[in-house]
């Protein structure tokens, strides 16, 4: 137990620093979130997720998302950000983020309209306990515009039990195709 416990406070501690050295990165012009991640019920899941917008001369909006996070379950859980900024409980973070003019068709069917949500990302792949994903999104954006992910509400990242199977068939997807039951959550916040 306590060779576990010391294991633990070092994995703490490189994910600290990893987490630091992503955020160094950042140049004054970037715009940087992050997000507090806890698990939904179980409090062994814990980690971090950070959004760095590039600042460029000609206006192009990518953000580098990278999560990392400990205690969940070996094997691939999907990660999209949804559209509110609440996790207590984690279904108030409601469905994937979508501000386009369809996504209010099914508001309350996550599946429907995957794979178009803008929140839509990539699974996290746990080995060992330890999770770690990294991405590069442009639909959407940290900045003002309609891609903005700040908008009255806010937005979160919620991983899921499952894989994000991409699902994509014409008509009706599959239920549970984009991860099923969530494990954990966290707000996203501008720095
Ligand atoms: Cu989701």
């Amino acid at each position: 137990m306590k060779r576990l416990a010391v294991l633990f406070s070092l994995l703490s501690l490189v994910l600290a620093f990893a987490f630091g050295a992503s955020v160094n990165n950042a140049f004054a012009e970037d715009l940087v979130a992050t997000a507090d991640i806890r698990g939904c019920t179980d409090k062994n899941i814990s980690g971090t997720g950070t959004l760095i917008e590039r600042h460029t001369q000609e206006g192009v909006k990518q953000v580098d998302v990278s999560l990392i996070v400990k205690g969940l379950k070996d094997g691939k859980h999907a990660v999209h950000i949804h559209e509110t900024a609440s996790c207590e409980p984690c279904g108030s973070a409601k469905g994937h983020h979508d501000p386009g003019p369809n996504s209010n068709s099914a508001p309350d069917a996550p599946d429907f309209n995957h794979p178009f949500h803008m929140g839509d990302l990539v699974n996290i792949e746990v080995k060992d306990g330890l999770g770690v994903m990294q991405t590069t999104t442009n639909r959407v954006s940290l900045s003002a515009g309609r891609l903005n992910i700040f908008d009255q509400d806010g937005s979160s990242f919620i991983i899921h039990t499952n894989a994000d199977q991409y699902c994509d068939q014409e008509g009706e997807l599959a239920k549970g195709c984009a991860g099923g039951a969530r494990d954990a959550c966290g707000i996203i916040k501008l720095r």
